[in-house]
């Protein structure tokens, strides 16, 4: 399938990322190269990274997990195609739902935009229950109103002190 990738009016998108396997903090350091070097976008903002406990399925390593800004003219489904390549691009392979990963791309927001369609619904619809989607995004826009869930800076507030995060800096 192609995705037309004609550019859109720019929007800000949140991108979370994530990583188990080989060297998380590798894989971090490499997806953000690659955000930065996609057409007609810029990355904005970048989270702290924050080492957290599996969820989901737990038999498996600590996550390092941060969040990114872009600010992008990019279509919605064809920044998700961009994401999936980087993650395929880093050795991603589907093998355990929620098991570990060399690097997951998530988009979790693209301006306030709501979708629903195969294989991708935005927002994100577990963000709002993730300590370790929620404190960086949070740590980058504190402010953001989650549409019927409220403030960014207060989920994660809640969040945190219910899950296991910590901040590890850059
Ligand atoms: N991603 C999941 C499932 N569980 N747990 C943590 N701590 N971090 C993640 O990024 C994560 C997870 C599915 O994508
Ligand atoms: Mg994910
Ligand atoms: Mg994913």
């Amino acid at each position: 399938m192609t995705v037309s990738s004609t550019a859109v009016a720019p929007v800000i998108a949140y991108v979370g990322l994530g990583s188990n396997l080989a060297s998380p903090d590798e894989q971090l350091d490499s997806a953000l190269r690659a955000l930065m070097a996609l057409p007609d976008t810029r990355v904005v903002r970048t989270s702290s990274r924050y080492r957290t406990a599996p969820i989901g399925y737990a038999d498996q390593p600590d996550f390092i997990n941060a969040v990114a800004a872009l600010e992008t003219a990019i279509p919605m489904r064809a920044l998700l195609d961009h994401l999936l390549r980087i993650e395929r691009e880093h050795g991603r392979v589907r093998e355990i739902p929620n098991g570990p990963r060399t690097l997951d791309l998530d988009l979790l927001l693209y301006g306030d935009e709501r979708y629903e369609g195969p294989g991708l619904t935005v927002p994100h619809p577990r963000m709002h229950e993730r300590a370790f989607v929620m404190v960086p995004l949070a740590e980058i826009a504190p402010r953001l109103e989650l549409i019927g869930y409220g403030n960014a800076a207060e989920l994660a507030k809640a969040l945190a002190a219910e899950q296991g995060i910590s901040m590890l800096g850059r």
